[in-house]
């Protein structure tokens, strides 16, 4: 096995099991390599159901407590559906996939870093503890041999991007890296219709499931529509089946329940307040989104907190319904 992170870490384990004594002229293994948690690497090993989780949303995302109990209940809804969850964060410079109830309680415990892909080299030479947005994770998931991951919201092309250049690295890391992504779209924060430009140009596959718009978060519908409808995991399973040969990311987009809507006099009103207090207070960079998210959960009074929590556990289901499908397709 050469150092290079593979795209199949089960692979990996298999190989490095059963040559332990081949040293010499290995080259070293990355430093980014993921450290896989025994029950993920028996679950990839036997072909089984997998749903890569992100930790950003959970540390950065969500306040302390919600976010540690949030993290329990988007493993529970994965295990609910019949797949076993991998959550992703680096602690101690290692990329992981796959933590235990400690780690997790480092991960929210709201003092780590937010690292994206560019941020992996960073942190696993200095040994840093970092939790991972789309990007990272979606880049450590495939390293991992993990086809398929869910979160919230993806990052996207911010309004004003024509000055400020801020285009989330998620979009980018999603062009070349095959991971199929359950989201509910972007935040109506972004600029909604460059996002989906972005990700046409990009070649990222884009699927409604069970709707005809690109939702927009804490609301269902963007304004926009989408390419592609599906309207059972099967379905999607099988769109993602195909895609995955052509090198790029899929982008799943379920929106939030309706009764978990957030009211829409309510979200105009924030939205309007959260994007004139990031220009005013100069705020850029990775802490546009935290800021943003920030002002909505105060702003709101806890309701945006509740849709949040509510669209992330939905798509959690929803990945582990589609990678259970997967698995009878790869099987
Ligand atoms: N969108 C949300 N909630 C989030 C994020 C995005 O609605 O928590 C997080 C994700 O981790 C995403 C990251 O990958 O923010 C994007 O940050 P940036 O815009 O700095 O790339
Ligand atoms: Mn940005």
């Amino acid at each position: 096995p050469s150092g290079r992170v593979s795209t199949s870490g089960s692979v990996w384990v298999a190989m490095s099991s059963m040559m332990p004594h081949v040293t010499e002229h290995v080259v070293p293994r990355s430093p980014l390599a993921p450290v896989v948690s025994q029950e993920v690497a028996d679950a990839l090993a036997e072909g089984r159901a997998v749903v890569a989780l992100e930790s950003t949303l959970l540390a950065h995302g969500l306040p302390a407590p919600r976010n540690r109990e949030t993290a329990d209940v988007l493993e529970r809804a994965v295990r609910a559906r019949g797949a076993v969850p991998a959550t992703v964060a680096v602690l101690d410079g290692r990329p992981r996939v796959g933590l235990d109830a400690t780690a997790l309680d480092r991960v929210c415990a709201g003092d780590l870093v937010k690292l994206s892909v560019r941020d992996l080299g960073a942190a696993a030479g200095l040994g840093r503890d970092g939790a991972t947005t789309v990007a990272a994770t979606a880049w450590l998931a495939a390293a991992a041999g993990i086809a398929l991951f869910a979160t919230g919201g993806l990052g996207g092309v911010h309004r004003g991007a024509r000055e400020s250049w801020d285009v989330s690295a998620d979009l980018g890391v999603l062009a070349r890296t095959p991971v199929a992504v359950v989201c509910s779209g972007v935040k109506s924060l972004l600029d909604v219709g460059a996002t989906l430009e972005v990700l046409e140009t990009d070649s990222v596959g884009v699927l409604g499931y069970r709707t005809d718009t690109f939702p927009g978060f804490y609301r269902r519908d963007s304004g926009h529509p989408v390419p592609w409808r599906a309207d059972t995991p099967a379905q999607v399973a099988a769109v993602w089946a195909a895609h995955r040969a052509t090198g790029s990311g899929l982008v799943v987009a379920q929106p939030v329940p309706v009764a978990d809507e957030l009211d829409e006099a309510l979200h105009d009103r924030l939205l309007g307040g959260g994007l004139a207090m990031v220009a005013e207070r100069g705020i850029v960079g990775k802490d546009v989104t935290p800021a943003l998210l920030e002002h909505f959960h105060t702003g709101s009074g806890g309701a945006s907190l509740a849709t949040n929590v509510a669209l992330v556990t939905a798509n959690a289901g929803l990945a582990a319904d589609v990678a259970v499908a997967l698995a009878a397709v790869d099987r």
